[in-house]
């Protein structure tokens, strides 16, 4: 696999870690000595970003879990790429599933804060996924590859973006799909971005997430195509996290 390996955490807006004392008790237990082959990446809420970037915990990378599309302005309750930047996030999610049906944000939403997040010098992290009813109509690569096409744009590079599976079904509920599931999806969005940006498709680091845990990470994490596992529920508990990192 030419793609980098990375392991991301994203906690979501979790009570557990609400506060300066729990994220530093949490990220200093994180123990990235396994992670040779791998980077890590923690995505607090954005309270929180700013004191996570501060540990300067060897081997965290901080990322944010979502961003407005402007730089800044009137838009109350917004946090722009470039105030992420200033707090020391390195990379950005955007399009999670949560925020697609919490907020009505579209691909072309998504798109929108990607190219915002490039312009930062920052990586974004573009999800897409497909729900239960999507699946059970057999629709799974018609509605990935469709976001996938409208949500990552034309200047997207394995440097700049990160793409993460998240079948919506597999979210938070412990079902997965199995591993030869992941593998069609992931060689799909493969054979899409060889497609569309030739030989440098094979360099985007394609991450799987959906209730990923210490004891299903190390047979995802080998399915062809994976690079990675974007990790919610499990990322908030040092001890599973750490199992996650080390199933690389
Ligand atoms: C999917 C994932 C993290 P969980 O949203 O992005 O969450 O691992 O809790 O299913």
């Amino acid at each position: 696999k030419s793609a980098k390996n990375i392991v991301a955490g994203n906690w979501k807006m979790n009570g557990l870690v609400a506060s300066l004392e729990e994220i530093e008790a949490l990220a200093t237990l994180i123990d990235t000595s396994a992670a040779a082959d791998c980077d890590v990446i923690v995505c607090p809420p954005y309270t929180l970003v700013c004191s996570l970037a501060a540990m300067k915990k060897q081997k965290i990378l901080v990322g944010a879990q979502d961003c407005h599309v402007a730089v800044s302005g009137a838009h109350t309750g917004d946090i722009s790429a470039l105030m992420l930047k200033d707090a020391g996030a390195s990379h950005i999610i955007v399009g999670h599933s949560e925020r697609r049906a919490d907020h009505g944000e579209t691909s072309a939403l998504v798109h929108a804060k990607a190219t915002a997040i490039y312009i930062e010098g920052l990586k974004a992290i573009i999800c897409i996924g497909e729900t239960e009813a999507e699946r059970d109509n057999n629709q799974t690569e018609e509605v990935v590859l469709g976001q996938l096409k409208e949500s990552v744009p034309d200047d997207a590079t394995p440097e700049n973006t990160v793409i993460a599976y998240e079948p919506v079904w597999a979210i938070g509920t412990g079902k997965t799909p199995t591993v030869e599931d992941v593998a069609e999806i992931h060689t799909a969005i493969r054979k899409a971005l060889i497609n569309r940006f030739g030989d440098v498709g094979a360099g985007f680091s394609l991450l799987y997430g959906g209730s990923v845990k210490p004891s299903n990470a190390k047979e995802l994490m080998t399915a062809k195509n994976v690079n990675g596992a974007l990790v919610g529920g499990a990322s908030l508990k040092a001890s599973d996290f750490n199992g996650i990192i080390e199933a690389y």
